[in-house]
């Protein structure tokens, strides 16, 4: 390692040291810097997030989920309210894999989750999407990571959509609250995408448009008969513009966690998201790995032409560029 990369390293660790004890102690710059440079994936970022890990595993971890426009800001805003008067400190973590050039989703977020920016026990953080959709999950879990390090007791993180990307970081929540709304052909949606599986909570938001009940009727009635075996899913409803259905909804949501507890299920979610986390890390190093050779020498290309043009098969394809990857 050559003196300037070290030199480069050296003031990374120094960065990282003082930041996470600023994030431990409370600092808010501290942890907005932080979550920037976890966000951007640099060495920095990732020394504090190492350190930072040990402090983490005692927030409640909220995803609320649904398609474009359900309502999920709305709601996201009146239960931050409503969480804060019972006492507990927030986190926001909004993500919208749908826009990766666009702001306007951010601007939003903005202006609708505007009344929370005040009070210094609320951190939000509005984040879309830069590298490939893969990274975006991750990257989500570790700025959820330095919120609950940072001590957070409640991280919401509101994703959009309901797209296989979108269940990934929805299960990495402890608690998974699915927003639907009425007459939009939602539950139809929600019911092919699976997300109705990764649902602990069911919200028929815009309450107060025509067809709310049948949609509710419908979801009891679908939840009913998939939950054998299951904690039983609470189908509610909002009229977050009204801020109707709001008390209820984070009652449910500190009731799942607490049945989660009560139930023991919590230590084996725990585990099976760690697992998650790791093997993911653990792919996406080994294709780096592999692929660094072949994609640099040509070798990768070439290899793809001969599986197209039938020369090769694509089981021999890919055992041969794993073995150059070791070589
Ligand atoms: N009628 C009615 N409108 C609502 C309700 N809740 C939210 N809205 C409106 O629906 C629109 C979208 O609300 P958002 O909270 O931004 O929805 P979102 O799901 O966060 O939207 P994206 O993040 O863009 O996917 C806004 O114009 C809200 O005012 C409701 O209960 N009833
Ligand atoms: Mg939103």
């Amino acid at each position: 390692m050559s003196l300037a990369t070290n030199d480069a390293s050296a003031r990374a660790e120094a960065l990282a040291e003082a930041l996470v004890e600023g994030v431990l102690s409370g600092d808010r710059r501290a942890l907005a810097r932080t979550v920037t440079l976890v966000e951007n994936a640099t060495e920095s970022g990732r020394e504090a997030l190492a350190k930072l890990y040990g402090h983490t595993g005692k927030a409640h971890i909220v995803g609320i989920t649904g398609s474009g426009g359900a309502g999920k800001s709305t709601i996201t805003n009146g239960l931050a309210l409503e969480l804060r008067k019972r006492g507990r400190t927030i986190g926001i973590v909004a993500v919208d894999p749908s826009s990766p050039f666009t702001h306007g989703a951010i601007l939003g977020d903005r202006i609708r989750m505007q009344e929370l920016t005040k009070d210094p026990d609320i951190f939000i953080r509005s984040m879309a999407t830069r590298g490939e959709l893969g990274g975006l999950a991750a990257m989500t879990s570790d700025v959820v990571a330095v919120l609950d390090a940072a001590g957070k007791d409640v991280i919401i993180v509101e994703t959009v959509g309901a797209g296989q990307d979108e269940v990934e970081i929805a299960s990495a929540a402890e608690t998974t609250v699915v927003v639907l709304t009425p007459a939009s052909g939602d539950d139809i949606q929600a019911m092919k995408a699976g997300i109705m599986e990764v649902a602990d909570i069911l919200v028929v938001n815009k309450a107060d448009l025509p067809g709310a009940d049948s949609l509710i009727g419908l979801l009891v009635a679908a939840t009913t008969s998939a939950s054998h075996g299951r904690l039983e899913t609470p189908v509610l409803a909002t009229v977050a513009t009204k801020r109707e259905g709001i008390v209820e909804l984070a009652d449910a949501i500190e009731e799942h966690r607490k049945r989660l507890v009560r139930s023991g299920r919590q230590d084996q979610l725990r585990l099976d998201r760690a697992r998650r986390h790791v093997l993911a890390l653990l792919r996406q190093q080994l294709l780096d790995a592999a692929l660094r050779g072949p994609a640099e020498d040509g070798s990768l290309d070439e290899t793809v032409r001969a599986v197209a043009e039938r020369r090769l098969d694509p089981y021999t394809a890919a055992i041969r560029l794993s073995h150059s990857a070791g070589s």
